[in-house]
């Protein structure tokens, strides 16, 4: 499937049909988003890196497919546009029988993909054109490069989280000493909108709107999972936006948008 390019000043994004989903973002020559060497890009599974796109759940449920459909559909391009200083591209999914059999609702989903120079924005927008309400869990899962030996999200020293490995409520370490977020992790941080990552001599930061938690997650070394290449997991950590505590309910007409947005050296 040919994937789609945007371009804006020294910055490229490249985006896959089959899931709506961003694969790279380059700035200045560095990639700034992590994909695994061994992820299948044939349209047949998940693509394991990236910016994969959860709807209409979070997680797993029984009855579906983890993290929902939406990342194993092929989108439509619905729009694409280019100024001087920002390229746009828009993709949509709409309901139809095989969605229905998973989840009985009629929607409209749009991603938005906005490029500038040093900023990437990503909205992914629903909304429900049917006669009944519906309620939904989503995610931005974003696979952020960088190295984990250096690891440190400085934001999150101190803040309740719940630990879905341990399935426990806990708190993040606070002091200087303190590995943040200590690895394996799998948290999901209520609130959290803003953090900070180390890109190489980049800072990365990340600003969630629309969500009620980020979810930060690194499976460690012990993994064991196929479609991440031997070492790949020191390579990324996945800050997420996410609305998973509560679910999104829409009435009729209504919409609500989930988005993430990206900026180097802020
Ligand atoms: O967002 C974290 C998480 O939900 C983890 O629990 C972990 O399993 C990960 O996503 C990857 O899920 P996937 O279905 O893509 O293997």
């Amino acid at each position: 499937m040919s994937p789609l390019i945007l371009r804006c000043a020294d910055s490229q994004l490249t985006v896959s049909p089959f899931g709506a989903q961003a694969l790279s973002w380059l700035v200045a020559g560095e990639e700034r988003l992590w994909l695994s060497l061994n992820a299948d890009l044939d349209g047949h599974r998940p693509i394991r890196g990236g910016v994969p796109l959860c709807f209409p759940w979070f997680g797993n449920v029984a009855q579906g497919p983890s993290h929902g459909f939406a990342r194993t559909r092929v989108w439509q391009v619905e729009g694409q546009s280019q100024t001087a200083d920002r390229a746009k591209l828009v993709l949509q999914l709409k309901h139809d029988a095989e969605t229905e059999s998973l989840w009985p609702h009629p929607f409209r989903a749009e991603m938005t993909y906005t490029l500038e120079a040093n900023r990437l924005h990503m909205a992914l927008t629903v909304a429900n054109p049917g006669t009944q309400p519906f309620s939904y869990t989503a995610a931005l899962h974003s696979y952020l490069r960088t190295d984990t030996s250096q690891l440190r999200l400085a934001e999150l020293a101190g803040l309740p989280y719940h630990d879905k490995l341990a399935n426990a409520d806990c708190l993040f370490e606070d002091g200087a000493n303190a590995a943040l977020p200590p690895i394996p992790v799998d948290a999901i941080v209520p609130g959290l909108s803003h953090c900070r990552l180390a890109q190489g001599n980049d800072i990365l930061q990340i600003d969630n709107q629309g969500h009620d938690a980020a979810v930060i997650w690194n499976p460690g070394p012990d993994h064991g999972i196929g479609d991440v290449h031997f070492g790949g997991e020191q390579e990324f950590i996945c800050i997420e936006s996410a609305h998973t505590l509560t679910p999104i309910t829409l009435a009729t007409g209504q919409r609500h948008t989930l988005s993430q947005t990206l900026t180097i050296n802020a």
